[in-house]
């Protein structure tokens, strides 16, 4: 079965597929949504996306997880996957294995007021193998803030983590939304945190362009290097505000809204952030140390009238691509740069989603198409050790993206 039929005209399409009531159907829904066809008109979707063919479908991998905000793996050969569930837990899949198990358990910490408070993010460190070293991105208990911490693997069971909590850095938040939660290193071995403007709309505070405040900005601190006991990390000395030149130290770029997904093309070493947009638009950045964003100026490329008169684009980095709101799309979920070697998708494009929609897009030369309607609350994007694309639906579940017509899963040498 195919959707092509089905398809209404690019005027009018449909952000979602019909959903069953059953799991079953549902999935059976999510798996036969394969590639098609589909010249959006500009009309549709703000003349951002083309046409784009070739196979691709979802692949059912884990059901029944507790809200599911990401996946990603530990890098250590092990091939394991690592679920990060909203409520405070961390679940280990072992590969081939079923169904997961639970490898770190702090829900008693974590504040959940609304719907973006949670555990966030979760990254292992590039030495994990050796040091049993990862980092969590969550709000805490009572006051909502977020906290960045670090655990450690267990030295004696490798699917559990030792519970003993090293707070590295408090950030204060005065909302319960827009609270970022990305975490991951970068290539250059630092650790890069994404950061909300605080919440509410329109940046009420003008916290993001103030570089007095971490809100609103995407660090960068050395995990390797800490200053002192009570100070566990230092901030490189190359970041842009470091040392005395007037800003915080650990902010690597600024004037970001809420960049919730973030990600390092595995070949390049590029920073893409997707930045979830007011009411607008959605937008692609790729961040450069020092980089100015434009929110709460600019939304994308639109001029919100809340920053100086007048609004001069020349002053901040824009997106690589943005879309409108519109067609159901209202929340971009960034995703990875495919470069993986079963052949999914073409090397280098980066793809992306809507949470609101439920489409998964791909960025590919500049210019954006739609991959794959899907009915899934789209939390994040995932990479497998193999950097095959992983796809998180918050509504419970996790699948692979592949493409049938694609090389085998290939053995891993290292
Ligand atoms: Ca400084
Ligand atoms: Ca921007």
């Amino acid at each position: 079965m195919t959707y092509l039929g089905d398809l209404p005209s690019p005027n009018s399409v449909s952000p979602r597929l019909p959903v069953p009531s059953s799991p079953r159907s549902r999935f059976m829904v999510t798996m036969i949504a394969s590639l098609f066809i589909l010249a959006l008109s500009s009309r549709a979707s703000g003349g951002l996306f083309s046409s784009n063919q070739g196979p691709i479908q979802l692949q059912p991998l884990l059901a029944g997880l507790a809200k599911p905000v990401y996946v990603t793996h530990a890098d250590d050969g092990s091939r394991r996957l690592f679920i990060v569930e909203q409520d405070g837990r961390i679940k280990v899949l072992q590969d081939g294995a079923a169904s997961p198990t639970v490898f770190l358990d702090i829900t008693e910490k974590v504040s959940r007021g609304g719907n973006e408070q949670g555990l966030l993010g979760l990254t292992f460190h590039p030495q994990y193998s050796t040091n049993r070293r990862f980092f969590i991105n969550y709000t805490r208990r009572p006051d909502g803030a977020t906290a960045i911490s670090e655990f450690k693997a267990s030295p004696d069971d490798p699917n559990a983590a030792d519970p003993t909590e090293l707070n590295l850095l408090t950030i204060p938040q005065p909302f319960s939304t827009h609270n970022g939660g990305m975490i991951e290193f970068g290539p250059d071995g630092y650790l890069y945190i994404a950061n909300g403007d605080g919440g509410l709309a329109l940046d009420p505070f003008n916290l993001s362009q103030n570089i007095g405040e971490l809100l609103g900005k995407i660090l960068r601190i050395d995990v390797d290097r800490p200053e002192s006991p009570s100070m566990p990390y230092t901030s490189p000395q190359d970041n842009p505000f470091y040392g005395s030149t007037p800003g915080r130290d650990e902010i690597y770029a600024l004037g970001f809204r809420n960049p919730w997904r973030f990600s390092f093309d595995r070949a390049t070493g590029e920073l893409y952030a997707a930045d979830v947009g007011q009411g607008a638009r959605e937008e692609i950045d790729i961040v450069e140390r020092g980089g100015n964003y434009g929110w709460r100026v600019f939304e994308g490329t639109e001029c919100t009238g809340l920053g100086p008169a007048p609004c001069t684009a020349g002053n901040y980095i824009p997106p690589i691509a943005e879309y409108a709101h519109s067609s159901g799309r209202c929340s971009i979920t960034g995703g990875y740069v495919y470069r993986g070697v079963r052949g999914t998708l073409p090397l280098g494009s980066y793809v992306y989603g809507d949470y609101c929609s439920g489409e998964i897009f791909m960025l590919k030369d500049g210019v954006s198409s739609l991959l794959l309607p899907t009915n899934m609350s789209i939390s994040s994007f995932g990479e497998d050790e193999a950097a095959e694309l992983l796809v998180v639906d918050l509504d419970g579940a996790i699948y692979r993206l592949v493409s049938p017509g694609a090389s085998s899963i290939p053995r891993r040498t290292r």
